[in-house]
């Protein structure tokens, strides 16, 4: 396993990138070109730019997270084939500049939703919160108000202003499309990029629908093996690959996290991985936790050795954090809370590596 952060960007993350270096063992970096809208190119020079900035400060950009679709392409809009050109564009400039793992999602008009971003636990901590009759008992524009409301003044990532004020909009736009519709979008797009993944070297990872079920009746693709299964068929290649997120697959009690690692790791599907705890509190509701297994509903333990015992060699990140000690920082994104759960990730690695070589 590779270890890696997630950051934001100069101006954009609290965190800075001498903190994210004095974390034990030196994470690669998951950045992104913050600011860029859907469907636009980024240039080789830009991720140039950002690349050597990084790489000043003793650090590596291995990952990009995200490279966002923009939505004619999952629409099937006549306006696709042009976005898709520039997909393929960014991701050949993003290679030459030695990035190998590109993560991106496939959610209709709306990334991750979480109906609090600052739900209090019982040790005063604030984490991110969902709870399905919150949410059903919201319009689109209020879940947006809302979560703009308790960001901090962060964007979130897939909450990017300029998008979310059109997403009643967009939200009509899907009206009438069924999930085969965006199947065979979806389809239609892979096939177009994998050949460009393939010869530049870059893998794709498509991230699970977060949570894991469909809102808002909007069509969601990637929330369960079966849907993996499907996507893995549409283009047979080790570049059309998985982000394999514990928090979101684990949201949903019908996800068996361990056998979907070992199964998708052993036909080298899963370049990327998060690993995120979430504590269930009732039917579709539940906290995200602190990483440690006996603080939420996953046993990260036994995520880890389905990882390990899989060989697996990617790249795995501590995703969402809780707010703790005062932090001012984007909600899930702290350092504080992320730094402890990559190290605990690393010590049961190690673990399992000493314990294994001890056999
Ligand atoms: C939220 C993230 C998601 C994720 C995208 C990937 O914190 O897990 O926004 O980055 O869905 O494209």
């Amino acid at each position: 396993m590779k270890t890696a952060f997630r950051w934001y960007g100069e101006g954009s993350d609290s965190v800075s990138l001498s903190d994210i270096r004095q974390i034990p063992g030196r994470p690669v970096i998951v950045g992104v070109l913050d600011g860029k809208a859907a469907g636009e190119v980024w240039t080789e020079q830009e991720i140039g730019a950002y690349r050597r900035h990084i790489e000043d400060s003793g650090l590596r950009l291995e990952v990009i997270e995200s490279v966002n679709i923009h939505e004619d392409i999952k629409l099937g809009a006549p306006a696709r084939d042009q976005y898709i050109e520039n997909f393929i564009k960014t991701i050949q400039n993003l290679g030459a500049q030695g990035i190998r793992v590109v993560c991106y999602n496939f959610m209709p008009a709306i990334d991750f939703v979480r109906t609090d971003l600052a739900w209090e636990l019982e040790d005063g901590s604030k984490a991110l919160y969902y709870d399905q009759k919150a949410l059903e008992g919201m319009t689109p524009d209020q879940l947006v108000d809302a979560t703009f409301q308790k960001s901090g003044g962060f964007t979130l990532p897939g909450w990017e202003p300029e998008r979310l004020y059109k997403l009643k909009e967009t939200m009509e736009r899907y009206q009438g499309l069924t999930p085969d519709d965006l199947r065979k979008n979806y389809r239609y797009f892979l096939e177009a990029v994998i050949p460009a993944c393939e010869q530049c070297d870059v893998r794709l990872a498509v991230h699970p629908d977060d949570p894991g079920w469909e809102i808002f009746g909007l069509p969601r693709l990637a929330h369960s093996m079966e849907d993996y299964q499907r996507i893995m068929d549409m283009v047979d290649s080790p570049y059309n690959g998985i982000t394999l997120c514990t928090g979101s697959l684990g949201s949903n009690p019908g996800n068996n996290v361990p056998e979907m690692i070992r199964y998708f790791c052993k036909r080298d599907r899963v370049p990327f991985a998060h690993i995120r705890n979430i504590r269930f509190l009732g039917e579709r509701t539940f906290a995200e936790s602190g990483h440690l297994s006996a603080e939420g509903s996953l046993d990260i333990c036994e995520i880890l050795r389905a990882f390990y015992e899989s060989g697996f060699d990617g790249y795995i990140r501590p995703d969402h954090g809780r707010t703790i000690w005062n932090e001012k920082c984007r909600p899930g994104y702290g350092l504080y809370d992320r730094a402890l759960g990559l190290m605990y990730i690393m010590g049961i690695w190690e673990a399992l590596e000493k314990g294994a070589s001890r056999r």
